[in-house]
Parts: C-alpha cells; structure tokens; sequence
C-alpha cells in the first residue's frame, strides 16, 4: 500500500530484540511483540517501524537470520490482522526482501541504501525508502562527530543518496528524508537540526524526524533517564512537525496523538 503524505503521521516504534522483549534476556517474544504493535495502532500510529536490529551507540551486530526470525512472524501476523503500513527498519537486503513479502510496504534504513545490493533491492522491491543520515558507523559514532555546516553536510549527504537511489531506478516519490537526530550528532548539532528543520524542504520530499526518547532529550532535561523522557519527546515532535516533518518516529504515540491534535487544532 502507498503512504499518502498530508497531515504529520506517527510511526510507532517497535523493536523486536531481547532488549526490548525479553525472556531471561536471551529470547523475544514474538506474541509480545504483537501485542505491542497493535496497541500502538489502537493509540493512533499511522505506520509500525519494526526492527529487529539494535542501533545503539556501541551495539553488537546481529545476523541476517537472527533479523529475519524476529520481525518476519511479526510482519505476517501485523499483515494480517490490521491495515496499518509496515515498515522494515532494516539496512540488510535479505531482511528488505522477506519483510516486503511478508507484507512491509516501506524500508526504513539508518544507512541509506548503502550496504552491498540495498539500492539494488529496494528498487527491486518498488516500496517507499527512508533515507537517514549518519556520520560514521553506529559503533563509533558519537565519539567526535564534526561538521563543516550540519545542515548543509547533510544536505549534501541527502542529494548524493538521492541520486544514487534514482540511478538505481528507485523514483524520486518513493523517497523519504531523516536527518538522523542521534547519529553521529553533538547536542548542539541535534538542536540545530531541529530549530533548522525546514531547510530539509528543499528537495520536496517528505521529511522524517525521529527525536523520541534520546539522549538530546535526556540532555536537556538535566541528564534525565529514559523513562522520564515521554514529555520532552512530545515536545521534540511538536517542533518538528511545525518546521516540517511529515512523519514523526516515536515510541509514545498515545501522547504524541493527544499533541499533534491539539497541535491540529490550531493550524
Ligand atoms: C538506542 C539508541 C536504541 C537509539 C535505539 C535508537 C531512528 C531510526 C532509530 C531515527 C529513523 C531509536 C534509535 N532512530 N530510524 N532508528 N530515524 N528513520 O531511538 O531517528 O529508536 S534507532
């Protein structure tokens, strides 16, 4: 199904590793999983991110196959029981295919396209793609990220991807552009990102901000810990969503919903 972009949609975050569901820290939980995404559509999210691969700052890599046995049951399931879009948020070719199979009608890649047969497959796959930005890898990232311009690096960054997913015959209204908040960014670089949002609106693509929960938040809320980030997340979409984005990335989408419609109310 094609995602149609007008008012900002919520795309509901559910990571699928043993993180997030575990069971004695070594198995996840696919029914949990489940139950998880469908709240989230209960709450208002207009598409499920799944992913099945962490990509915390100094995060171990996992396999294709381990990718696949998580999030694949989950997609079928999703596909079946609901409407609401899925995307795969993937950066392995195998896991893009078998998801679009499943039933994930977008690829969400924090690396662009750029691993070996990803641009390849995904024009293949002839779904919507988002393009992120980083800088460097998620293992070294955070270490001393350095900008000429954020902006206009990114910037530059977004035109080069682009051109390389049309090359490859993916068409220009399939794709989506995030920034990356957190990837390979300085806190300073994160608020600049997000006061100079609108500048993204250059290329005419539907823009993704993904700000929910990280550690910019927890920075400005004097070093406050995940749980305590709901608030100042909402507040991090709302910005987003004035300067421009058309999706907004999130794990608190009850609150996000109840945001963006007062939000709505006034637009
Ligand atoms: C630990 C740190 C775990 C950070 C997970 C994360 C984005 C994304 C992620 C984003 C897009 C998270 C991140 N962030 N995909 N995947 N944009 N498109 O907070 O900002 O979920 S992972």
């Amino acid at each position: 199904m094609a995602i149609k972009f007008q008012n900002p949609m919520i795309m509901g975050v559910l990571n699928i590793t043993p993180d997030s569901f575990s069971d004695g820290g070594k198995y996840v939980s696919i029914d949990d999983a489940i139950i998880s995404a469908q709240r989230m559509i209960d709450e208002g999210a207009d598409i499920i991110d799944i992913g099945g691969e962490s990509t915390r700052p100094g995060a171990k890599a996992v396999s294709a196959l381990d990718e696949i046995n998580r999030v694949i049951p989950v997609i079928e399931a999703l596909n079946h029981s609901t409407d609401t879009p899925i995307s795969i948020d993937t950066s392995k070719p195998e896991v893009m295919e078998l998801a679009v199979k499943a039933g994930a009608s977008m690829i969400n890649d924090v690396c662009a396209l750029s691993a070996d047969g990803a641009l390849e497959t995904a024009a293949m796959l002839n779904v919507d793609v988002c393009l992120m930005h980083m800088q460097g890898s998620p293992r070294t990232m955070q270490k001393n990220p350095i900008y000429h311009d954020v902006i206009d690096d990114i910037k530059s960054f977004f035109s080069e991807r682009i051109q390389a997913c049309i090359d490859a015959g993916i068409t220009k209204e399939k794709i989506i552009l995030d920034p990356g908040f957190g990837f390979g960014k300085t806190l300073d670089h994160n608020l600049e990102i997000l006061k100079r949002f609108d500048e993204f609106k250059s290329f005419g693509l539907p823009l993704l901000a993904g700000l929910s929960r990280k550690s910019m938040i927890g920075a400005l809320l004097n070093d406050r810990n995940v749980d305590g980030r709901v608030v100042g997340s909402v507040a991090g979409a709302i910005i987003a969503t004035q300067n421009g984005a058309n999706i907004v990335r999130v794990h608190d989408v009850l609150e996000t919903k109840d945001a963006l419609t007062i939000l709505g109310g006034v637009s």
